[in-house]
C-alpha cells in the first residue's frame, strides 16, 4: 500500500531532520528472478544522545517480512507497528542494531521500481522511493550511510553480479552458485543504491584522471549489442575530461559501470559508480541510430556522469530540492554538449525544448515552482520545470556572475557541503558568499511558478537622438499560485541599424560606454532605459542568447525581423526572428481559414527564406534550424483557443508555398549536400545531414520529392537519412511509404530500439486514420504495453506529437488514449501518469473538445484502485 494512496499531500514546510544516524548498512541478496531474499543489517545511533529510547521509523512497500531483530532480540507483533508504507519500532535504545529479512518478487514487478527483471537479467531503480521496495529502511535522501553488499546467485544464470563501489571479494558456493561483495566508501542516500545480476557482455576501456587515478570504464550490455557501445564510451571519456577542464572535478573511484536495459521508466540513473541506462541512451551504430540519438547519448552519458558531484557527493535534503541536483546537472550537460558540438545550435535546441515543454507546464494544471512546495507523488515532479527551467535558472546565475564568479561559487558549494544532503538555499548562499553579493531577489525564481511575460515598447526621438526602451514584466497567475512578484531578469541587449550594424550603447548620464552588446539587470515591474547618441530608429535585439526564460512581446515589423534574420550576430535572436516571421505568417493564414477566406502566401516570408538559404557562409546546422517551421504545439500556444486543424492546414500551406517558391534553392542545397560521401560522425557531417533532410522535407511538397526520398532510402548508409526519407514519404501519403515501412520492418524486426522508430513514424502521421493504425499496431509482436519505450513510441507519440490525430473532433483519439491510461495504471503507474498528462491542457480547446476530454478525465478518475500517480495528475487537471 502506498503512503500516499489516500492522496496525502506532503508539504515542504513540514520537513524535519531524521532523528537517527545510520552508521552503516550491510545487505545480503540471495538472488532469484521469482523470489529474492534480502537480509539487511543497519546500525542506528541517535543524533541526540540524551533523548532516551526513541522510535525508529522505516519505509517499506510490497515487502514480505520474514523476521525483524533489534539488538539480536526477535521482535514480535507487539514490538512494532506497520501502517501503510511505514514501520515503527517503539522505544529503541540510543544505539541499536536492526536486522531484517524480507522476500521480494522481481519477475512480478512491472512498475520497474525497486528490483525487477529486464529480459534475462535483474536490476534496480531506487530514485525516488524505490529502495523501500527492496528492504525496510529510512528511504529519504538525507539519511546517508556506507553500504557493504553481498550478492549470491546461480553462477550460470547470473555470472555478473554488480553493486556500487569497489568489488572487495568473491567466491564459489556449492550447487554451481557464487557470491561477490561490494563496498562503497562514500556514504550515500538509498536512492543511489543499485545492483545488477545477469549474463551480460562487457566493453571495457579506461580513463586516467588528472591526478593519476586509473579508472576502469565498463559498459555492460546484452551480447548482441557489443558493437553499439563505442559512442557511449567515447562520450563518457569526453565527459570525464570535460568535467576536469571546465569544473575542476575529478572522478573518485577506480571503476565506473554503465548498464544498458530495454526496460526503464526514464532516460538513465546516476547510481554511484553503477549507472543504469535506458538502452536508447547507450546503444548506437550509424545504421541503427540517428544523429539526434547520438547527441542524446552524449548528453545523457554526460548528465549521469556529472551527477557524481552534483547529486551524489552533494545530494538533496528532501525531494522538494530535486532541482538542486537536476537543474544544475542539466545546466552542466547542456554546457558539455555545447562545448562538444556547436554552441549556437545546442542553445537553440535547449530554448525550443523549454518553450515547447516547460512553458505549457507553467500554463497548465501541474504548474509548480522549480522547488515545489507540495506534492502527492514525487515521481510526478520529474518535470520540465524542475529539470529544464531549473537549468535555465542556473544559467542566469552564470550570466549574472560570469564564468569565474560561477566557478567560485561551485568551489565554495563543494567545500562546504561535500558529503552532505542540502537545500537550494545552500546553493544560493554559496554563490552569494563566494561572490560577495546578495541574491535575495533572485531567489524568487525558486518559489514562483509561471513564465514571466515581458512587454517591450520603444520610442525614438530623432531630434534628441535618444532611444527609450521600456520593459514591463508580469507573470500571469498559475493554477498553483495567484500572487506574483517581479523577478530578476538578466537582459542582454543590442541595437541594430537598418543596415545591420550594432550601435554603441550609452545610457543617459553615462560616460562613454562603447560596448555594442550589454547585460542590463531588470528587477522591477517596469523599467525604462534611455540610450543616447542613437543616429536612427534602431532594431532592438532583445534577450540575446535568451538571457532569461521569459516570453518576449515586442511588435516587430516584418522589416525589422528581416534585419535581425539577416544581420544579427546572436544566433538565438536570428533564429527567433525567423520563427516569429514564420509563426506570424502561419497564424495569419490560420485566421483567414477560420474566417472562410482562402489562404495566401506571404511574399516577404518567401524573400526572407530566400535570403537565409542564399547565405553561403552560414553554418548548415543553424541554417537548418532557421528554416524549420515552428512546431504545431508552439503555434497552438500562441492562440487563445487552439484551432487544431487550422494550425495544421496553415502550416502545411506555408510549407508548400515555400517549397514551390524556393524549389530551385532547396534542390541545389540538397544536391550539394547529398554528395554520396560515406557516413561520418563529425559535428559538420551531422550539420550537413540535418540541412539536407530539412531541404528534402520541403522538396517532398513538390513533384521532385518522392523520387529523391526513394533513392535516398536506397543509397543511405545511416539511420538519419533513412528515417528522414521514410518519414517524408509517410507524411505526404506517398504510395512508396508502405513499401518503405515493410522493408524497414523486415530488416529490423528483431531490433527493439530500431522498431521503436518504426512505431513512431506511424504514430506521428497526421490525420484521422492514425488512431486505428495505432490500435492495430498494439497487436504487433514487437509491441508490449509493459515496455515503457514501446508505450512512449506508440501511445505517447500519438497523444503528444500528433495533434490532428489525438484531437480528432469525434473524440476517438481521446477515448483510445484514456483506455490506454486505464490499462497501464496497474502495470506501471509512473508511465500511466506521464501518459495521462496528455489531457492536461484540455481547457485551451474549443467547447466540443473540452467536453470530450473532460469526460475522459472523469472516466479515468472514477476507476477503482487508481494509483496515486495518476490520481494526482487527473485530479489537478479536473480542478
Ligand atoms: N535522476 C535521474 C532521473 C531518474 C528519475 C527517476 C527514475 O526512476 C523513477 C529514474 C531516473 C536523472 O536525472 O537522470
Ligand atoms: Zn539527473
Amino acid at each position: 500500500m502506498k503512503q500516499n494512496e489516500a492522496g496525502d499531500v506532503i508539504y515542504r514546510k513540514n520537513y524535519t531532520a531524521y532523528p537517527w544516524n545510520v552508521k552503516h548498512l550491510d545487505l545480503h541478496f540471495d538472488i532469484g528472478a521469482e523470489t529474492t531474499t534480502v537480509h539487511a543489517q543497519m546500525e542506528f545511533q541517535q543524533k541526540n544522545d540524551d533523548h532516551g529510547p526513541q522510535d525508529i521509523v522505516l519505509n517499506g512497500s510490497d515487502l514480505q517480512l520474514v523476521s525483524l531483530k533489534l539488538n539480536d532480540r526477535i521482535l514480535g507483533k507487539d514490538d512494532y507497528i506497520v501502517d501503510g508504507e511505514q514501520l515503527t519500532i517503539r522505544d529503541a535504545p540510543a544505539k541499536s542494531v536492526l536486522k531484517t529479512e524480507v522476500l521480494i518478487h522481481p519477475a512480478a514487478n512491472t512498475a520497474l521500481e525497486g528490483l525487477y527483471l529486464s529480459g534475462e537479467f535483474l536490476l534496480t531503480q531506487c530514485e525516488a522511493q524505490g529502495f523501500r521496495k527492496i528492504t525496510w529502511f529510512p528511504d529519504r535522501p538525507d539519511v546517508m550511510t556506507t553500504y557493504r553488499v553481498t550478492l549470491e546467485a546461480d553462477k550460470s544464470e547470473f555470472p555478473v553480479l554488480l553493486s556500487n563501489g569497489n568489488e572487495t571479494n568473491r567466491g564459489d558456493l556449492p550447487d554451481q552458485r557464487h557470491w561477490v561483495s561490494w563496498e562503497d566508501p562514500f556514504p550515500k542516500p538509498a536512492y543511489l543504491f543499485a545492483l545488477v545480476a545477469g549474463d551480460l557482455a562487457l566493453v571495457q576501456d579506461h580513463f586516467t584522471t588528472r591526478s593519476g587515478r586509473v579508472v576502469t570504464l565498463k559498459i555492460y550490455v546484452e551480447a548482441e549489442n557489443l558493437d553499439r557501445c563505442e559512442h557511449a564510451m567515447e562520450s563518457l571519456i569526453n565527459a570525464m575530461r570535460w568535467d576536469e577542464d571546465r569544473f575542476d572535478l575529478e572522478y573518485d573511484l577506480d571503476v565506473y559501470h554503465i548498464i544498458a536495459t530495454n526496460d526503464f521508466n526514464m532516460g538513465a540513473m546516476e547510481n554511484k559508480s553503477l549507472n543504469i541506462f535506458n538502452s536508447k541512451y547507450v546503444l548506437a551504430r550509424p545504421d541503427t541510430a540517428t544523429d539526434v540519438d547520438y547527441q542524446g547519448i552524449e548528453g545523457v552519458i554526460g548528465h549521469e556522469y556529472f551527477h557524481n558531484w552534483t547529486g551524489n557527493r552533494v545530494t538533496c535534503q528532501d525531494w522538494f530540492q530535486l532541482t538542486l541536483k537536476e537543474g544544475l546537472t542539466v545546466f552542466r550537460d547542456e554546457e558539455f554538449s555545447a562545448d562538444m558540438q556547436s554552441r549556437a545550435v545546442k542553445r537553440i535546441q535547449v530554448i525550443r525544448d523549454l518553450r515547447i515543454r516547460q512553458f505549457p507546464e507553467d500554463d497548465g494544471p501541474m504548474a509548480h515552482p522549480i522547488r515545489p512546495d507540495q506534492y502527492v507523488e514525487i515521481n510526478n515532479f520529474y518535470t520540465a520545470t524542475v529539470y529544464q527551467k531549473g537549468a535555465a535558472i542556473i544559467r542566469m546565475y552564470h550570466t549574472l556572475l560570469g564564468e569565474s564568479g560561477f566557478q567560485k561559487g561551485m568551489k565554495l558549494y563543494f567545500a562546504r557541503h561535500d558529503g552532505q544532503a542540502v537545500s537550494c538555499d545552500d546553493f544560493l548562499a554559496a554563490m552569494e558568499d563566494a561572490n560577495n553579493t546578495s541574491l535575495e531577489r533572485f531567489a524568487r525564481w525558486y518559489s514562483q511558478s509561471g513564465t514571466p511575460q515581458v512587454t517591450v515598447t520603444d520610442h525614438y526621438d530623432a531630434t534628441a537622438r535618444t532611444y527609450t526602451l521600456t520593459l514591463e514584466q508580469s507573470t500571469p497567475r498559475t493554477s498553483d499560485q495567484l500572487e506574483k512578484q517581479p523577478l530578476v531578469l538578466p537582459f542582454e541587449l543590442a541595437l541594430l541599424t537598418a543596415a545591420g550594424d550594432e550601435l554603441p550603447l550609452q545610457l543617459e548620464g553615462e560616460a562613454g560606454n562603447a560596448a555594442t552588446s550589454r547585460l542590463l539587470i531588470v528587477e522591477d515591474a517596469r523599467q525604462e532605459y534611455i540610450f543616447t547618441n542613437i543616429p536612427e530608429a534602431p532594431v532592438p535585439s532583445l534577450f540575446r542568447d535568451f538571457s532569461a526564460p521569459v516570453k518576449i512581446y515586442y511588435d516587430y515589423s516584418k522589416q525589422q525581423l528581416a534585419t535581425l534574420i539577416k544581420h544579427d550576430s546572436d544566433a538565438y535572436v536570428r533564429w527567433d526572428a525567423a520563427q516569429r516571421m514564420s509563426a506570424n505568417a502561419i497564424l495569419e493564414q490560420c485566421q483567414r481559414r477560420a474566417d472562410g477566406l482562402v489562404m495566401q502566401l506571404d511574399a516577404d516570408l518567401v524573400e526572407a527564406f530566400r535570403g537565409v538559404l542564399s547565405d553561403q557562409q552560414a553554418d548548415p546546422a543553424l541554417l537548418a534550424e532557421a528554416i524549420t517551421l515552428p512546431d504545431e504545439d508552439y503555434l497552438a500556444d500562441q492562440m487563445k483557443v487552439v484551432d487544431v486543424d487550422g494550425i495544421h492546414a496553415a502550416r502545411l500551406f506555408i510549407r508548400k508555398g515555400l517549397a514551390v517558391g524556393l524549389e530551385t534553392l532547396f534542390a541545389d542545397h540538397y544536391a550539394g549536400l547529398n554528395d554520396g560521401a560515406a557516413y561520418q560522425k563529425s559535428a559538420l557531417a551531422m550539420a550537413r545531414r540535418s540541412l539536407k533532410n530539412i531541404c528534402l522535407s520541403y522538396l517532398l511538397e513538390t513533384e521532385s520529392g518522392e523520387a529523391l526520398a526513394t533513392s535516398q532510402i536506397q543509397f543511405s548508409d545511416n539511420m538519419t537519412d533513412t528515417l528522414a526519407a521514410i518519414r517524408g514519404l509517410i507524411f505526404i501519403d506517398s504510395t512508396q511509404a508502405d513499401t518503405a515501412l515493410s522493408d524497414f520492418e523486415r530488416k529490423w524486426i528483431d531490433d527493439t530500439l530500431v522498431m521503436d522508430k518504426w512505431f513512431i513514424m506511424q504514430a506521428i502521421k497526421p490525420g484521422l486514420n492514425t488512431v486505428n493504425k495505432v490500435r492495430d499496431l498494439m497487436q504487433h509482436p514487437a509491441f508490449s504495453i509493459k515496455n515503457p519505450n514501446k508505450v512512449r513510441a506508440l501511445i505517447g507519440v500519438f497523444a503528444m506529437l500528433n495533434p490532428t490525430g489525438f484531437h480528432a473532433a469525434d473524440g476517438s483519439g481521446y477515448k483510445f488514449h484514456a483506455d490506454r491510461v486505464i490499462e497501464l495504471d496497474p502495470i506501471n503507474p509512473q508511465i500511466a501518469a506521464r501518459m495521462a498528462a496528455a489531457f492536461n491542457r484540455w481547457k485551451r480547446y474549443d467547447e466540443g473538445r473540452k467536453v470530450l476530454m473532460k469526460a475522459e478525465l472523469q472516466r479515468i478518475s472514477s476507476v477503482a484502485m487508481l494509483s496515486g500517480d495518476v490520481t494526482e495528475i487527473v485530479a489537478k487537471a479536473l480542478r
